[in-house]
């Protein structure tokens, strides 16, 4: 049959790169950041010449769905993306990670595991690609094909750890913050935080120690920065009353007590005897989760990730949601690179009503895949108005970080912060909750 000729907007070609990116030894209530993090690197080419990135999780599980959903969308135009779903359940539907255990597992930090959110997490790299494709075939920026910028910056927040000097065993790459294990150390990593990139609220990964010792983290953070905006963030680490008593103590200096409890259940509670504030991450994850959650009044800011969300524009129906039932949004975030970097801060900024700083662990990731690393100024990423994401390739850096994921015995391919701390202490075993 005569070929039809492809259109501009056309995908000819999807190459998937797994990287291994350095991480610094944070510590969080499973455990510790191992010293490589899997990232997967997407790259979409069309017909017009035009190459999109994206971002997404690199763990196994992530790239056996992204292979089948690469090949199908060849052919596809990169304007299709409310196919997208449709499709990613089609292609991936039988496979491993898709069916059977994966159906519903219970949460690690980023709340439950399902099928669905897996497929999400994955098709929303190639969302994020396609889009940024199409903005350069058009030489308009995503924020533009998202329906056009509100503000001009975004403004982040400074995400602390508890962390050792570094890694057990000298394994990983060093840096120069050396640990911090107490109040004084968070103290002073926040001040270099702020002094680098102008952050001018901080948000403290608790359920590290006890919780006395984080209230007094906490507590150091507002004598040292008066009236800034604090966070504290157990990943769900304490009881119900737990929880109270630390609201309590700390109610007269937070913004939001984020996921103090694990289930929307114990978060109900929680609020129904606070008027602190709520934030989530975990128990609300995925849209199915949404109507318990707000209904219940569980939970007055949903932290959003567009990755586990399914892309930008998914990222919007949230917010829309959020809006309707009076909900705060916010931006949550993972070890990442400066795609998923670029394509937070373009969706963030074409969100009307967003009241509070987004997180990012960028500052933690010395190395990336982009010729020049995005910058913080005034604690802010200015948003760009180049076509697409308005970021650059480094195809080296790529291929070294690759390399690096290439050489890994499958020690570091998926990312395990209980098994890391096992290097430290062989008999750790992932806490069960509530930890306190
Ligand atoms: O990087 O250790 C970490 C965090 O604990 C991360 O895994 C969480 O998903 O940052 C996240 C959060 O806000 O819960
Ligand atoms: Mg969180």
């Amino acid at each position: 049959a005569p070929r039809v000729p492809a259109a501009p907007t056309d995908i000819t070609a999807v190459r998937l790169t797994p990287v291994l990116v350095a991480d610094p030894p944070l510590l969080n209530t499973q455990g510790v950041h191992q010293p490589y993090t899997p990232r997967l690197i997407v790259e979409v080419t069309t017909a017009g010449g035009a190459t999109g990135l994206g971002e997404t999780y690199g763990d196994t599980q992530y790239l056996d769905l992204a292979g089948p959903l690469a090949d199908a969308l060849i052919g596809r135009p990169v304007t299709d993306l409310n196919m997208l779903p449709r499709l990613a359940a089609e292609v991936c539907g039988d496979s491993p990670a898709a069916t059977g255990a994966a159906e519903v597992t219970a949460g690690g930090l980023r709340g439950v595991q399902t099928a669905d959110k897996l497929r999400l997490s994955v098709l929303s790299g190639f969302e994020v690609a396609c889009l940024d494709a199409w903005g350069r075939l058009t030489g308009l920026p995503v924020h533009a094909l998202l329906g056009g910028k509100v503000r001009d910056r975004v403004d982040y927040s400074a995400y602390l750890f508890y962390r050792w000097a570094a890694h057990p065993g000298g394994r990983g790459e060093p840096d120069d913050w050396g640990a911090a294990l107490d109040p004084p150390g968070i103290v002073d990593q926040a001040r270099r935080l702020r002094d680098t990139y102008g952050f001018r609220s901080f948000k403290l990964k608790g359920g590290v120690f006890e919780p006395a010792q984080e209230i007094a983290a906490i507590r150091a953070l507002a004598d040292a920065f008066p009236g800034r905006p604090l966070r504290l963030d157990p990943n769900g680490a304490w009881s119900v009353p737990t929880s109270l008593k630390v609201a309590h103590e700390l109610r007269d200096v937070l913004e939001y007590l984020e996921d103090p409890a694990a289930t929307t259940d114990r978060m109900a509670e929680v609020a129904s005897r606070t008027d602190l504030p709520l934030a989530t991450n975990m128990c609300v994850t995925t849209f199915a989760e949404i109507r318990e959650a707000f209904t219940r009044d569980a939970v007055q800011v949903v932290l959003c990730d567009h990755h586990y969300w399914g892309g930008l524009r998914n990222t919007r129906e949230l917010a829309a949601i959020c809006r309707a039932f009076g909900v705060g949004l916010s931006m949550h975030s993972n070890t990442h690179l400066g795609i998923s970097l670029a394509a937070m801060n373009h969706v963030a900024a074409t969100v009307p009503d967003l009241r509070y700083a987004c997180d990012t662990h960028y500052p933690w990731q010395t190395e990336d895949v982009l010729t020049e690393r995005l910058a913080f100024m005034d604690g802010a990423l200015p948003v760009s108005d180049a076509p697409g994401l308005g970021v650059t390739l480094d195809h080296d850096r790529l291929a070294a970080l690759h390399a690096r994921w290439l050489a890994d015995d499958g020690t570091f391919r998926d990312r395990d912060d209980a098994a890391a701390m096992r290097a430290a202490d062989p008999g750790w075993v992932t806490p069960r909750v509530p930890r306190w």
